[in-house]
């Protein structure tokens, strides 16, 4: 068994749930949950109560003060990110953020130069790219099945109720970009390389969200390849496929088309090879969003690796500074109606 390590959740609301399953599932690699926070105390300890975490708080300062964690998962959400992460940097903790990474991107620059100057390991929870058919993707593409992808299409439409469970989205200034597009920019940047210039249309469908709820992206990547990049939480369409990402990628040997219900074809040299990428239901899980909690185990697993390793995670803070780069330059694409090129991140 690895050598233990503690692990301090903080922000015990809705999301947190899938976290806390996944640690207490990491268990069995030497993860122990030693102390939860939350500022609604009732969260805090109904979280230590369900996952017999032996601490709760409902002060982070205090938590601080108190336990020694080998690795802090902030699960709030993004307003208070920039502060926490700063904090739990300055005293040298090893830490995962949730997605999105920060508010806008001088969040994200001073959270990667505050971690980065201080040599601590900083981690944005970007699960997409970890879902088991967008895995399985990946690993196509690095055997080079298809060779180097020269177009793709990465969308995410729906108009499942995502408000019950998450109501303050309806409050975001910055809404979709923000919530799903992170997800779908991240996984453009994974399967077909860096962004150089984001081109990008929004609309607000929902007269009760404050921000645009539909985002139409078009991306061009550094070695030449072009991305359309899209999610909506407007699209009336049935059978509504929420929370499934599909995927189109073309390269010079051939095409890989993740369609509905994560059915899989590799299109090479004239044949069709089908696969059913779904993923496990864990014990803990439940259709349809089995597909997003499974996902959370693995990036929580490959982060903790990456830590053991001594290695920044795939989903560093410094990779997510750029998908979270391609997230401005389309806001700012969609505000002036150009082309905006990424900003570098010094
Ligand atoms: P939520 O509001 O249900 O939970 C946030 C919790 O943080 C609340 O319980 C709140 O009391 C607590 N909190 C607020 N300020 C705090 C502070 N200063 N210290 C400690 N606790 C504090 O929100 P949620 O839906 O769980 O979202 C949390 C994060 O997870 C967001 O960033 C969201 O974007 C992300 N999320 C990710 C996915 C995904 O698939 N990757 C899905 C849903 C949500
Ligand atoms: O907030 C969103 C996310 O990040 O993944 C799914 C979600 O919870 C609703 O679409």
């Amino acid at each position: 068994m690895a050598d233990k390590i503690g692990v301090s959740v903080v922000g015990c609301g809705f999301f947190a749930q899938n976290h806390l399953n996944a640690w207490r599932d990491l268990a069995k690699d030497g993860v122990e949950l030693i102390a939860v926070c939350d500022i609604d105390a009732a969260k805090a300890k109904a979280a230590a109560e369900k996952f017999k975490v032996p601490r709760w708080y409902t002060d982070l300062d205090v938590l601080l003060a108190k336990e020694k964690p080998g690795l802090i998962d902030i699960v709030t959400r993004v307003e208070t990110h920039r502060e926490q992460v700063l904090k739990t940097v300055a005293k040298g903790i090893p830490t995962i953020v949730q997605k999105p990474f920060g508010f806008d991107l001088g969040d994200c620059r001073a959270m990667t130069l505050a971690a980065k100057k201080a040599g601590v390991f900083l981690a944005v929870h970007e699960n997409f790219r970890f879902q088991a058919p967008l895995r399985r993707i990946t690993e196509l593409l690095r055997q080079g099945v298809i060779g180097t992808p020269s177009w793709g299409r990465v969308s995410f439409r729906t108009d499942y109720d995502i408000y019950t469970g998450q109501p303050y989205l309806l409050n975001e200034t910055r809404f979709v970009i923000n919530d799903l597009g992170v997800h779908v920019c991240d996984l453009a940047r994974a399967f077909l390389g860096e962004v150089e210039h984001v081109t990008c249309e929004t609309q607000r469908r929902n007269p009760k969200a404050k921000g645009e709820d539909t985002a139409t992206m078009m991306m061009k990547h550094v070695n030449g390849a072009v991305s359309m990049v899209e999610c909506t939480y407007g699209a009336h369409r049935l059978p509504d496929i929420f929370p499934q990402t599909l995927i189109e990628l073309e390269g010079p040997k051939g095409a890989i088309i993740l369609y509905k219900n994560f059915d899989l074809e590799i299109m090479v040299g004239g044949k069709i090879t089908k696969e059913h990428a779904d993923a496990e239901v864990l014990h803990w899980a439940a259709r349809p969003w089995h597909i997003i909690q499974e996902s959370v185990l693995a990036t929580n697993a490959h982060i903790l690796n990456a830590l053991r390793s001594g290695k920044p995670a795939d989903v560093s803070a410094e990779d997510n500074f750029k998908t979270f780069a391609c997230c401005e330059a389309a806001y700012k694409s969609a505000e002036s109606g150009k082309a905006v090129a990424l900003e570098p991140l010094q």
